[in-house]
């Protein structure tokens, strides 16, 4: 990257051109980059030992990318083919590591923006964990407990050659809960005659960690606490609202519950639920039945609970709150839905989901001046205790849920901390700034002490 005399947003643009040229038609990884080199070029002007070494243009190719082809039979006994991918981004600081997706709607470019984003998160973990993510275009809805078990082991059947401990350890993402990966983990073990923990997220009767299955959701918790805490405020009396139903924002409304706010929406792909009595614990283990036993859908809520009201086709972000999580997907609020935030009194953002807000969005919260904790800082506690399912693996131990979840909090808090460093910009923490350069420079460094490979 030669800066020459030209302007930050000069530079900034140049290389974005170039990106895109290299990189067409795929829109969600060009705004990953985008969000992220925005903060990363005027650093790099003030770093020339970076700016050198090409760090930007290395960081924003993938190592490595496999896609296959996914050969399973389903319960009529039809054969059905569907698509498999792993994109290896970068392994500077540890193994390849980052979750699966299976969704219909995955597309190369989902998969590039989350295993870039993923690097930057697990370097913010501080964790030895580099960045990968993968998935599949396969649709779990309506499958059977069977179907899901034979999709599982023909994609392993492929994905195996290229993932091990200290190569690369994928985990779960949308659509990729316990039950998968230790589907995904016995096809392994047959296939390799090793129980060796090459995936994390597994099932506790497998070598799973306690708290995984509540980590990213409690972690996004603990991060808004740290934030409204360097404020002098708490979560206690709090309202909030959650989108998505699954287990990110499932467990991310038990911390808020517990720490004495009140949850206020639920959604999924087809609509939300608003309560405003509040989604209390009780009401809570009643969701986690519909999800995680029944794979029921979120509109059931109002027929058990006739209080709440059901919004079909539409998301949360209208229903006046203190606090929003965004916990279902990428690109779920645009400038509309983030201007409609500010004007209710929203004061905290914290990305349960993947860049579930767009750039515009962004700049809406940055105007406004509120507390806005991006995705890679905020859902960090499901890698970081994917992190420590390895560690407690290695060492062929278990810790209890107390000291797992004290890790995670201390984590936590350590991320935000760095977040602090790097983004404090008078009275104002720009934690999207502090999170896009604490989490560039342990990488940029490792390679820079890796030399030119
Ligand atoms: P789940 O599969 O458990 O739940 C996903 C939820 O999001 C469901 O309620 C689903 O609704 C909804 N959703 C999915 N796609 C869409 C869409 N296109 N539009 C609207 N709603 C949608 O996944 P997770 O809870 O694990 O993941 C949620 C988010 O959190 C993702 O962005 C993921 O990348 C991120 N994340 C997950 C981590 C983890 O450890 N699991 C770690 C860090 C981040 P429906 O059932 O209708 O599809
Ligand atoms: O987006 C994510 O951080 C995850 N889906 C979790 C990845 C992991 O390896 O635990």
């Amino acid at each position: 990257m030669e800066f020459g005399n030209l302007s930050t947003d000069q530079v900034l643009d140049q290389f974005m051109q170039g990106f895109a040229r290299r990189n067409p038609g795929e829109e969600n990884f060009q705004q990953a980059v985008h969000e992220l080199a925005a903060d990363i070029v005027p650093f790099m002007m003030q770093h020339p030992k970076y700016r050198k070494m090409h760090l930007l243009e290395r960081l924003t190719e993938p190592d490595r990318i496999i896609t296959f082809r996914v050969n399973w039979v389903d319960d009529h006994g039809c054969i059905r083919t569907n698509r498999g991918y792993r994109v290896q981004h970068n392994n500077s600081i540890g193994p390849y590591k980052g979750g699966l997706r299976f969704h219909k709607d995955v597309k190369l470019d989902d998969l590039k923006f989350l295993a870039f984003e993923q690097t930057f998160k697990n370097s913010l973990t501080g964790l030895p964990m580099g960045g990968a993510k993968g998935g599949s275009d396969f649709n779990p809805k309506g499958k059977s407990d069977l179907e899901i078990m034979r999709f599982c082991q023909a994609f392993m059947t492929h994905l195996y050659r290229y993932i091990g401990p200290h190569t690369d350890v994928p985990a779960g993402d949308i659509g990729v809960g316990s039950r998968e990966v230790s589907f995904l983990y016995g096809q392994f073990k047959r296939m390799t005659n090793e129980l060796t923990p090459v995936l994390t997220g597994k099932d506790l009767a497998v070598g799973g960690s306690l708290i995984r299955m509540e980590a990213t959701g409690y972690g996004a918790v603990y991060m808004a606490a740290n934030m409204l805490e360097a404020k002098g405020e708490s979560l206690a009396g709090k309202t909030a609202i959650v989108s998505g139903s699954g287990n990110v924002a499932v467990y991310a409304s038990e911390k808020l519950i517990e720490k004495g706010a009140k949850v206020l929406t639920l959604s999924d792909s087809a609509g939300f639920i608003f309560d405003k009595d509040g989604i209390d614990s009780e009401k809570l283990e009643w969701i986690k039945e519909l999800k995680f036993e029944r794979r029921g859908r979120i509109s059931e809520y109002v027929d058990q609970f006739p209080n709440a009201e059901y919004f079909e086709g539409e998301r949360p972000w209208k229903i006046q709150a203190d606090l929003a999580f965004p916990c279902a997907t990428q690109n779920e609020i645009d400038e509309a839905d983030a201007k409609q935030m500010i004007a209710n009194g929203c004061q905290l953002v914290a990305e349960g989901a993947n860049m579930p807000s767009n750039e515009a969005a962004i700049r809406v919260y940055q105007d406004a001046r509120i507390m806005f904790a991006p995705a890679k800082a905020a859902n960090a506690g499901g890698v970081a205790v994917s992190g420590l399912e390895m560690a407690q693996n290695s060492m062929r131990y278990h810790w209890s849920r107390e000291e797992v979840d004290t890790k995670l909090q201390t984590i936590m808090a350590d991320i935000h901390n760095r977040m602090v460093e790097y983004g404090t910009e008078g009275d104002y923490i720009n934690y999207q700034k502090g999170a896009n350069i604490a989490g560039f420079i342990k990488v940029a460094d490792a390679m820079l002490a890796l030399g030119v490979i």
